[in-house]
């Protein structure tokens, strides 16, 4: 072995071992207990960015933890092929995303396998191949006969210049990001999933997900946003049809001034027909921004549609606003209006000069001041006729009751998630599996047609969809009628990819179904890792495809993700590193420099898994220093005792070695090093990586500081020894984080078997060396051997004889009988004659 420590040789070394030993290849062995770990795999933008090597280095170390913990590992890798950035390289550099986006895959994968991640490569994916999004275009077409899928007419950012569908992120300050013409609103038929038939269960299931962080779960609670309340049906004189709002404070019912519904409410319309002023107002409210985020800014505005509706309760007459803070997508895009209630409402009625009538009052008595805004809070009706009195939950309860049987209302749900949109008007995606027929309507195309691929040899110019260009791509027949029919050009959301490759990965690349059976073995997933920004859509389209999956018969559980890891962000002078910054480190470079053992080793102790990590010159620098001296110590004279030359030597040695010999010194530094041991064993287990190696740079602290031994003798064994079992040690904590270097230092330094570090084992704290100067004395009855028990060295005999008679095994031969001796003798036995 080296006298220097250089990296470049080292890692190639051990990754050549363990491709050679296909050491990561997971195979499912129902005799033991599996460990499920899977980072979110990467875009193929390029390269690697620092974000993915602390993601992936993460989940390598805890891959290699489990596995030191007896699991069987599955850790697949793979790419989230399709996306748009591989569209715009395409038109910038005239490549086709498909040469791009495979030139890049092949890129980054040399540099995963550089930083000696042990992945199971022969479960590689990559979304663009049709042998994956075959399945997905399978599964649509499933869900198509069972109805969890449908067409719809919804808006999208239409450039007319460039005649192309603009993603949201494509359009700056209200323009085209190529051309800068002023986008369009444009409403095409585009296909949705059905999440919303999923809504209650994904929102009750996320009580069960206790390996999630809190904060995700919230998250994802206020995304699907259940909310109780009660349609109520306000009359429309000359009308059939009642209009319908939506509320969840039906207690303030009989405070209503107002209703107001959305621009794009058909009521609106209508009245917008005969009333210019109110068409000129309706069309104002649609070039404004309609996400919920800028409607909470937005200067509140409405304009009266001179219609008037009638009270359900009361009978009396209220006017009809248009009013632009009602989102037509939200509940019955209308609401009834209570000023004295609702502080949106009060400012709009202030603006307008519409009444305010106060009907709930604070369940204290406490008085109101209606001058200065709304009182919002819960308390009892007043002013309400057969209501007053009612605190909410009655009022509620009595409110609905009255409305239904008079058909004026019902309780009901209601949720902010919607239908997910999948189609997007892109090239470099799943191409949707429709034909559309003019007899026939949208046909999905038949098994045995599947998949539709993606014609890869195209020039893209940005100028409308180069599929809408390929005839013989969208010319086709109709598979019911067999008359000519156009098949879709649009193509698959990327979320829909990213939904269900877990699953793939766990029943290998089949090309028998989109999940093969051996699946059920790995999944779910027991350890998830990826970034907090894939909290809602993401994890909650996967959690949802899960469903679909299971309610196909592909998959058993119920939930994709056992347990969820979200890394923090990687910070580089206190903001964070992004391209569009400018403030990017690239990984190769460090890599090229330190070896991969050094960056992974900086990223793990910089700062725990969850917290961000601040990028540090220094710090890598400092990383690289501390595996040089990990690798002096095994340059130490003791491992070139003929004694000790090799593992098998090295483990008869320790075998024979008894610990209760050590001087007192290396008894301190033996109880220092499991102390040590235990601390890290409890770190690793909460992933809290940094105090893991903070433990293993203490270790090597102490065993740098134990003088060296010329040659082996009877004084000096317990040093070596302890010197021995503590590499040992030092050498298999730090293995998961950093590997190569522990790959070539196994043989040198530890014991057991000269085999690679990769079959090895977690060790265990042993508690005799974490107590210090504790002796163990035998105790027996009558001569006969009952107990084993630990004092203080040095013990007096009293307190030996009543540590001796404390013992409960002890106690029960001794209970009902006569002590008519006690013998001690010190540091080796006691013996109580009864
Ligand atoms: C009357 C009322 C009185 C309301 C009051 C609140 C307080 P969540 O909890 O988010 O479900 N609302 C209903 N549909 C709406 C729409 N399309 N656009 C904007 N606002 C809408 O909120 C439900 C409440 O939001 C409903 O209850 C309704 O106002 C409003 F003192 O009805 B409420
Ligand atoms: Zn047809």
């Amino acid at each position: 072995m080296s006298k220097i420590y250089q990296p470049a040789e080292a890692e190639a070394r051990a990754q050549q071992y363990w491709e050679d030993r296909n050491s990561f290849r997971a195979k499912e062995d129902a005799g033991r207990e599996k460990f499920y770990c899977l980072s979110m795999f990467p875009y193929p933008s390029g390269r690697l960015h620092m974000g993915h090597v602390r993601n992936y280095t993460i989940g390598d170390v805890i891959a290699r933890y489990q596995r030191m913990k007896g699991k069987n590992v599955l850790q697949p890798m793979g790419w989230d092929a399709f996306g748009l950035p591989a569209e715009n390289a395409a038109i910038q550099n005239q490549v086709p995303p498909a040469k791009w986006t495979y030139e890049n895959i092949r890129y980054m994968r040399d540099q995963l396998k550089r930083l000696g991640f042990g992945y199971d490569w022969d479960r590689e994916l990559a979304t663009c191949h049709p042998e994956y999004y075959r399945w997905e275009q399978w599964l649509f077409t499933r869900l198509f006969k069972k109805g969890l899928v449908y067409k719809k007419v919804a808006p999208v950012n239409w450039c007319p210049k460039d005649c192309t569908v603009l993603a949201n992120e494509q359009v700056v300050d209200g323009r085209c990001w190529r051309c800068d013409t002023v986008v369009e609103r444009k409403e095409i038929p585009q296909w949705f999933m059905k999440i919303t038939a999923y809504a209650d269960e994904l929102l009750d299931a996320l009580d069960g997900l206790t390996g999630w962080p809190e904060q995700v779960r919230t998250m994802q609670r206020n995304w699907i946003g259940r909310s109780k309340g009660v349609e109520v049906h306000f009359g429309l004189g000359n009308s059939e049809q009642p209009l319908r709002v939506f509320t969840t404070r039906p207690d303030t019912i009989m405070g209503v001034t107002y209703v107001a519904v959305a621009p794009e409410h058909p009521l609106a319309e209508q009245a917008a027909q005969k009333n210019p002023g109110l068409s000129a107002f309706i069309q104002e409210c649609q070039r404004m921004a309609t996400s919920e985020a800028a409607m909470e800014l937005l200067e509140k505005k409405g304009m009266d549609t001179g219609l008037k509706a009638i009270h359900p309760v009361s009978g009396a007459e209220v006017p009809v606003y248009v009013a632009n803070f009602v989102l037509m997508a939200y509940g019955e895009g209308a609401v009834m209006a209570v000023p004295a209630h609702d502080q949106r409402d009060w400012e709009f009625a202030h603006k307008y000069g519409l009444p305010i009538t106060q009907v709930v009052a604070p369940a204290d008595g406490a008085p109101v001041n209606l001058s200065e805004g709304a009182f919002t809070g819960k308390g009892v009706c007043v002013e309400s006729g057969p209501f007053t009195g009612m605190d909410f939950d009655q009022a509620f309860d009595a409110i609905a009751v009255y409305l239904e049987q008079d058909n004026k209302g019902c309780k009901r749900m209601n949720y902010r998630l919607r239908d997910w949109g999948v189609s997007r008007q892109r090239y470099w995606g799943t191409p949707i599996p429709i034909i559309n027929c003019p007899n026939c309507g949208a046909i999905p195309v038949p098994d045995e047609d599947l998949p539709v691929v993606l014609p890869e040899k195209v020039a893209l110019d940005g100028v409308g969809s180069p599929l809408q260009r390929m005839p013989e791509f969208h010319e086709t027949r109709c598979p019911s009628c067999d008359g000519p029919a156009e098949r879709e050009t649009d193509t698959f959301d990327t979320f829909m990819e990213s939904s269900w490759y877990y699953a793939r990965y766990a029943g290998g690349n089949s090309d028998r179904s989109m999940v093969e059976t051996g699946a059920q073995y790995w999944l779910p997933v027991d350890q998830y890792v990826g970034g907090i920004e894939h909290a809602i859509l993401h994890l909650l389209y996967a959690r949802f495809y899960h469903r679909l999956l299971r309610d196909e018969g592909l998959v058993e559980c119920d939930e994709p993700f056992t347990n969820l890891l979200t890394q923090g962000m990687v910070l580089k002078d206190g903001s964070k590193m992004s391209k569009s910054k400018g403030n990017t480190v690239d990984p190769q470079q460090l890599i090229d420099q330190y070896g991969a053992d050094t960056v992974r080793l900086f990223t793990m102790f910089a700062s725990p898994p969850k917290q961000s990590l601040e990028w540090s010159a220094e710090g890598v620098s400092g990383a690289h220093r501390f595996l040089k001296r990990l690798w002096n110590l095994s340059n130490r004279p003791e491992y070139g005792f003929p004694e000790l030359i090799d593992c098998e030597s090295r483990r008869r040695f320790l075998g024979s070695f008894d610990w209760r010999h050590l001087n007192d010194d290396m008894r301190k530094v033996r109880s220092e090093i499991h102390g040590l041991l235990k601390q890290a064993s409890y770190d690793v287990d909460r992933y809290q990586f940094n105090t893991v190696v903070a433990a293993g740079m203490k270790m090597v602290n102490v065993l740098s500081q134990l003088p060296s031994q010329e040659s082996l003798n009877d004084e000096n064994s317990g040093a070596v020894a302890t010197l021995v079992e503590s590499m040992d040690i030092l050498v298999r904590v730090l293995s998961p984080i950093v590997p190569h270097i522990c790959h070539e230092l196994w043989p040198a330094v530890a014991i057991g078997i000269e085999e690679a570090i990769i079959d090895t084992t977690w060790p265990e704290p042993d508690a005799t060396a974490l107590v210090q100067d504790v002796i163990e004395l035998v105790v027996q009855v009558n001569g006969k051997m009952r107990a084993k028990v630990s004092v203080a060295a040095g013990s007096n005999n009293e307190a030996i004889e009543l540590a001796a008679r404390q013992d409960p095994n002890v106690q029960r031969h001794i209970a009902d009988k006569e002590v008519k001796k006690v013998i001690v003798v010190p540091d080796k036995l006691v013996n109580i004659v009864v």
